[in-house]
């Protein structure tokens, strides 16, 4: 008879295949081995190790989802997700670097772009010999895309953009940034290259949250690009949002791993705490705190495995995204935070961990969305009344 398993008690493991077991160990043995032990440096100093890029390309984990023949690794979405659950069990910022490198920068190349775009970028950005990033957000409101200033205008031999974005992950180290500008009033995604003059990237210092990852604005100030530059398959909000669907789907994942790392910590701390002469594991009310961090892992886990299937299955809905991205940042954050409640004043060091988590979580739960953003595109979905205006 099966004994109850605490770590994963609805059996995800048994959902998983062969293949898809073996990208989680790889994604794992290369967080816990190369990535956990340079975090704690990372987030105090405020710094991004270049390097990331090529060791995780060198494991196939960029752009994993795409065809070999453009460097991808042919995976499925349940594998991709394994991955971001698994580097973000050590830090979202790094699970942020894998993501906008293969979701939003090779995703959009691969779907939009020419042959000679797909040829020229994908096999370096797959091996991480290049870094790319993805420029939606502008200062004036990261909400509303569609109101975006950036513009693009058409020139004899190409196009000269103008315009800000602002929090943009990987932008001061990027060699390449898919760019979205408005081109006579429709929204179209440009691929510019670091040396292009009037691009540059200035780094955003002194952020609280998400330290290990490096993020900038972009400053476009008459910006020329050749005609090379457009993406030509796509036009309108549809073409940023198609990626985000990809990125906010692992990031439902992702942000599950933080918290898995968290109730790991808060329950093997527990059960070594000794106060009032006995480990706080065996009060009722640290007992409850993990019952409910166990209880929403494991739903969270399920329902981001379940989309995964869909998301393979061309059986999948952008209403399911928002609703996973949204449930698993929000309860991943409560968890890391009720995980630093238990380690009481050492869940306020650097070396627990905790605390660095649930930091980055309240970047993870406004990225690709706020909490509330995906509520509202819930509620238009379940009344027919859009309430964003
Ligand atoms: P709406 O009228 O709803 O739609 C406009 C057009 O877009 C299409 N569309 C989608 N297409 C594909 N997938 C989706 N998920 C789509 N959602 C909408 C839609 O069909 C329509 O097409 P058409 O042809 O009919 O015109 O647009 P709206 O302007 O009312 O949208 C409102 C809202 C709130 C839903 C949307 O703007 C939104 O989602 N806002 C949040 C913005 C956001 O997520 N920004 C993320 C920036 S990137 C980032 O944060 C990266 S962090 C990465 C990291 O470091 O990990
Ligand atoms: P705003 O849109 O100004 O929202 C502020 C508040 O108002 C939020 O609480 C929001 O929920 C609320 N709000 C807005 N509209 C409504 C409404 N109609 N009803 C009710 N409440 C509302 N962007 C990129 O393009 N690329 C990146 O790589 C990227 N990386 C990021 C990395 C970091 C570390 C951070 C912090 C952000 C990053 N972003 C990136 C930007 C991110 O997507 C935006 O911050 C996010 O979309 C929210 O936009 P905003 O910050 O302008 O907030």
């Amino acid at each position: 008879a099966k004994t109850f398993n605490w770590e994963d008690p609805l059996d995800l493991s048994s959902l998983l295949s062969e293949e898809e077991r073996m990208v989680q160990e790889t994604a794992r043995g290369y967080a816990q081995e190369k990535l956990l032990p340079r975090v704690i440096d990372a987030a105090r100093e405020e710094s991004f190790d270049r390097a990331i890029m090529t060791e995780m390309g060198e494991l196939g984990l960029l752009g994993s989802m795409l065809p070999e023949e453009y460097g991808g690794s042919n995976l499925n979405h349940v594998a991709y997700g394994l991955i971001a659950h698994e580097v973000e069990k050590v830090d979202s910022g790094y699970r942020s670097a894998m993501s906008v490198q293969s979701s939003l920068v090779m995703y959009p190349i691969y779907a939009f772009g020419t042959e000679e775009q797909k040829k020229k970028y994908l096999p370096k950005l797959s091996t991480g010999e290049w870094v790319g990033c993805f420029g939606l957000t502008e200062p004036d409101g990261g909400s509303d895309p569609g109101a975006m200033r950036t513009t693009a205008t058409k020139t004899a031999d190409g196009y000269i953009l103008n315009g800000s974005k602002m929090w943009i992950t990987n932008s001061p180290i990027a060699d390449v940034a898919v760019v979205w500008a408005k081109l006579d009033g429709a929204i179209r995604g440009f691929i510019i290259e670091r040396g292009t003059p009037g691009f540059d990237t200035p780094k955003i210092e002194g952020k609280m949250s998400l330290r290990a990852s490096i993020t900038g604005s972009i400053m476009l100030s008459d910006c020329k690009v050749g005609e090379d530059a457009l993406m030509p398959n796509v036009k309108g909000l549809r073409g940023p949002f198609s990626c985000l669907n990809k990125a906010r789907y692992g990031i439902s994942w992702g942000a599950m791993g933080a918290a898995t790392f968290c109730w790991h910590a808060a329950r093997e701390y527990a059960m070594e705490r000794i106060v009032f002469g006995k480990p706080i594991a065996g009060t009722q009310l640290v007992q409850k705190k993990l019952a409910d961090m166990q209880t929403e892992i494991a739903l969270g886990l399920m329902g981001a495995c379940q989309l995964g299937r869909q998301l393979d299955q061309g059986a999948w809905i952008p209403e399911t995204i928002s609703l996973m991205k949204r449930n698993n940042c929000g309860k991943a954050l409560a968890i890391a935070r009720e995980a630093r409640d238990i380690h009481g004043g050492n869940g306020i060091a650097e070396e627990y961990h905790v605390l660095r988590h649930a930091i980055n979580l309240e970047t993870v739960n406004t990225y690709e969305g706020t909490h509330d953003i995906h509520a509202l595109i819930l509620g238009r979905a379940q009344t027919g009344i859009q309430a964003f205006v």
